[in-house]
């Protein structure tokens, strides 16, 4: 609604920026790091692997002094587990333990409030070698195990924590949880183990977190796209409240509630992919809530009802990045109201506003936008300065919807916008940009990697420095 009042950002508020360990780190095999499921990953030769990244692992001072220079209240970071141990468990390395201290180091000294994320896509190829990984349960004695090191290690230092980022995406994608099969029921019965066994993990390690970490601070990081029914028709409506449940609110309906809802315990009991849940999951769940909310947001997709027939039954499924379509439930379609990314990402700011309102209704926990941003392709100019207005634009009317769901009394801790240099995209290698500052190096040619600020940059330093009045 339209309001006459409306609130500044508060003065706590948490302006920060995001990135990943193996999509900016680079130095894949340096320093006594093992590998993870990114770099033996079987790559499109159009796009580069993961070997040198944003080579963020030998620029990390340069970086935080430009974070400082921008003003950064936070800086949101995930480790490389493989780093710290390069079998996933067992021997620690050193050199990895040393690069975060020095990294944290940097940030406590540039004033800039870390915020740590424990495992973000790049599991480690050492458990999936003993014992197959997420899908067996000793992944959350060895999770637990890796998360109670950071937390001792780091936790004088780190004080907000996210779990695990996307397991709402991780656990569809195969290559991500290490699944050598081809048969897509199969892999997304393993998926929906793999979750579970990723809930128990949080949980144990929240709950390790509130021991050792001193006003420790922990939540998980899941991706929340807005969805809409696709029209006015009933039908629309309920298969997107289905959509919602079943892709959406799964995740934190187990972390926050514990619980599987409704829709989600019948789906999955339709087609046979029930995790097996052991005695005391769901009660060691349930008694270690997440502190806060932290969500990944980008795009809404609308939905449309898919009724099952002849040739399309329950069970079916059609993935595409996750599963676009889904017999007997929903669609995606094209949303003609809104305008989208190069990629097909459709902007919707107004998606934020509502993901943000539904989230604090349905769990009352503060929320934490952990990542947020505009995906481009960016050359650079004579002037060395990228105009990025596009981003400035997109990022300008996100923040004005957080803005606008606070003033309806959502509580928020801050905003990480994604990310803070470029790196390389999930699935588009160095062409899709999202930084503040541009590195210098092509999708295969590495140039000079120098960082050069963008015009979102200055931007983003002006919004600081007034605690976003300019957000309007
Ligand atoms: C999220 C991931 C990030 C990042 C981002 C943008 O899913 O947490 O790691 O990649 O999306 O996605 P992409 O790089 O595919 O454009």
């Amino acid at each position: 609604m339209e309001t006459k009042i409306i609130n500044p950002f508060p003065d706590n508020f948490l302006w920060g920026s995001a990135t990943s360990a193996f999509q900016c780190e680079g130095a894949a095999k340096e320093d006594g790091k093992g590998l993870s499921v990114m770099d033996v990953r079987k790559q499109d030769p159009a796009i580069c692997n993961y070997d040198v990244a944003s080579d963020h692992y030998h620029h990390f001072k340069e970086d935080v002094a430009l974070m400082k220079e921008c003003g950064l209240k936070a800086y949101r970071f995930s480790f490389a587990w493989a780093r710290i141990f390069p079998k996933g468990n067992g021997a620690i390395n050193p050199q990895g333990v040393q690069f975060y201290n020095e990294l944290i180091d940097e940030l406590v000294k540039a004033d800039i409030t870390p915020i740590a994320t424990i495992y973000h896509f790049e599991y480690p190829q050492g458990l999936i070698d003993q014992y197959g990984g997420w899908i067996d349960r000793q992944s959350i004695d060895d999770y637990v195990n890796y998360a109670s090191f950071l937390f001792k290690t780091y936790g004088d230092r780190v004080k907000y924590w996210l779990t695990v980022n996307e397991q709402d995406h991780v656990v569809h994608m195969p290559f991500r949880l290490g699944l050598k099969g081809n048969d897509q029921h199969e892999n997304e019965r393993l998926g929906f183990l793999a979750n579970h066994h990723m809930c128990v993990a949080a949980a144990k390690a929240t709950k390790a977190c509130h021991e050792i970490v001193k006003d420790g601070k922990i939540g998980p990081a899941v991706c929340f796209d807005m969805l809409y029914p696709a029209s006015n028709r009933p039908a629309d409506a309920l298969a997107c409240q289905d959509a919602m449940d079943i892709r959406n609110y799964y995740v934190l309906d187990i972390n926050v509630k514990g619980e599987y809802n409704g829709t989600f315990k019948r789906y999955l009991e339709d087609r046979d992919m029930m995790p097996e849940i052991q005695e005391g999951d769901m009660e060691i769940i349930k008694a270690n809530k997440p502190d806060f909310i932290g969500f990944n947001y980008y795009a809404s997709k609308s939905v449309a009802a898919y009724p099952c027939d002849e040739d399309h039954k329950i069970g079916d499924l059609v993935i595409k990045l996750l599963p676009a379509e889904e017999p007997g439930i929903y669609k995606v379609v094209k949303n003609e109201n809104l305008n989208a990314t190069l990629w097909g990402w459709e902007i919707d700011d107004i998606g934020l506003e509502c993901v943000c309102r539904l989230l604090w209704d349905r769990y009352r926990l503060p929320l934490m936008i952990t990542e947020n941003g505009f995906g481009n392709k960016e050359t650079l100019p004579e002037d060395k300065m990228v105009k990025d207005d596009d981003r400035i634009d997109y990022l300008t009317r996100h923040l004005l919807a957080v803005k606008k769901a606070m003033n309806v009394g959502v509580e928020f801790i801050g905003y990480c916008t994604w990310s803070f240099m470029d790196i390389i995209s999930g699935h588009s290698g160095f062409s899709k940009r999202y930084g503040l500052v541009y590195v210098n190096r092509d999708e295969h040619d590495l140039k000079d990697m120098c960082r050069y600020k963008k015009k979102s940059f200055y931007w983003y330093k002006d919004t600081i420095a007034c605690n976003g009045e300019n957000i309007k």
